[in-house]
């Protein structure tokens, strides 16, 4: 299988056969599903290491939740949060990767370990991320983005949004071309569930051969977002509750990987391995 990666990963993740697994571990006090988990630096490096043995091959730490509504935190409250984490899992061996809108924490987790630099903004968020990142010469994931979670539901209007997403990933994707970062430096990722309503992510999944197509490694994040929760409702019409949303993402994983993306990332790692690998084996025709 040869699978588009980019360059810079560690050597543990370059043998790795199928798409990737990224456990999530948001070290916030409100993320959507699962805010409020830790209480130090200690506990979350803990659930890394789990995340790890359940066979991520890398963990995403995030300090600032990004949930429809959330409100921002300062650049320190945000280092305070995942620089004792990065250092502890990277002191434990365990790969990891920066979730962050900020330059400054990108810069500050890549020194403290991170390889690479998760920005849900693609740089738009803060207008130094693209010149840190160059000179930092880490992978760097672009997500389409339109603005913060404080009012992003209000932008989620498309005409043809796989169209539309494409075209401003691709300028976010020049721009940060322009600014210096290495063209084999860049994943994409369509940004389920940020300013986009549930069709609109179905509408994406069902065409990742268009992003595919850009020639860049694509991630994607549909982890127990809210548009399986309104898929899987009850007669009632209740939506499925975020813990019962696994089985569904797991789904997901497993599609991603038969449609050849790179990475997803996700809270339940031990079923993502497992779909993924049927992903792969389903892509390829066998085992
Ligand atoms: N989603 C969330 C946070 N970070 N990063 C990328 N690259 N893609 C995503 O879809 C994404 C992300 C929000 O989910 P969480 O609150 O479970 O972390």
């Amino acid at each position: 299988m040869n699978l588009r990666q980019p360059t810079g990963l560690p050597a543990a993740l370059l043998g790795v056969d199928r798409t990737l697994v990224i456990g999530v571990l948001n070290v916030t006090p409100d993320s959507f599903s699962d805010g409020g988990k830790f209480s130090n630096a200690q506990d979350a490096v803990e659930f890394g290491i789990a995340l790890h043995k359940q066979g991520a091959d890398f963990i995403d730490v995030g300090g600032e939740s990004t949930r429809p509504g959330a409100q921002r935190v300062s650049v320190g409250e945000e280092q305070r949060r995942v620089l004792e984490v990065i250092e502890g899992l990277t002191a434990a061996g365990i790969p990891t990767s920066i979730d962050t809108m900020h330059a400054s924490t990108a810069g500050a987790a890549v020194e403290a370990g991170a390889f690479l630099v998760n920005d849900v903004s693609g740089g738009l968020a803060d207008p130094q991320m693209f010149e840190v990142v160059a000179a930092l010469e880490v992978p760097y994931v672009v997500m389409h983005w339109r603005g913060h979670s404080t009012n992003m539901n209000s932008m989620a209007s498309y005409g043809d949004v796989v169209t539309e997403v494409l075209a401003e990933l691709g300028a976010r994707v020049d721009a940060a071309l322009t600014a210096g970062i290495s063209r084999d430096a860049i994943v994409i990722d369509p940004g389920l569930g940020f300013a986009k309503e549930a069709d609109h992510n179905w509408a994406i999944l069902n065409h990742l051969h268009a992003f595919n197509e850009t020639g860049y490694p694509v991630l994607i994040g549909a982890s127990r977002k809210r548009f399986i929760g309104s898929l899987l409702s009850s007669n009632e019409g209740s939506v499925r509750p975020v813990d019962q949303r696994d089985v569904a993402t797991d789904a997901i994983s497993a599609l991603a990987a038969a449609a050849d993306v790179w990475a997803v990332r996700v809270h339940d790692v031990a079923g993502s391995i497992d779909a993924v690998r049927v992903g792969g084996a389903w892509r390829r025709g066998k085992s």
